[in-house]
């Protein structure tokens, strides 16, 4: 009988430990953008920056793929691509909004030259 006691005892440690470790709050995400230049990759990356659960994002304009990183509680890939896409951009498969596109510099639109800086 002691024996069983101290088994269960033992399990109930550990399924209170197993328990307490939270899974993992923040993931990553790669997100093809119609960004052209490095005015575009500043904008982005700051309104990126203050919107809700994103921890991190870079944007490297050779691909135009934003990594971000994100609190998986706070927000989800469809509500970052609806954010890049008020930004005035493409985010995959959401197309930019139209408004916020048409308020970007010429030189940020879609129908812009191929540029970096
Ligand atoms: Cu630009």
């Amino acid at each position: 009988m002691k024996k069983v006691v101290s088994i269960l005892s033992i399990l109930l440690i550990i399924s209170n430990f197993v328990m307490a470790v939270e899974p993992p709050k923040n993931a990553e995400i790669k997100i093809k953008t119609s960004a052209i230049c490095s005015m575009c990759k500043k904008r982005i990356e700051r309104d990126l920056g203050v919107s809700k659960g994103i921890v991190n994002s870079n944007l490297d304009l050779n691909d135009k793929v934003v990594t971000i990183t994100y609190n998986t509680k706070k927000t989800n890939p469809e509500k970052i691509k609806q954010v890049i896409s008020k930004i005035g951009y493409d985010a995959d498969e959401v197309v930019a909004d139209q408004k916020s596109h048409d308020a970007l510099p010429d030189c940020c639109q879609k129908t812009a030259a191929s540029h970096k800086d």
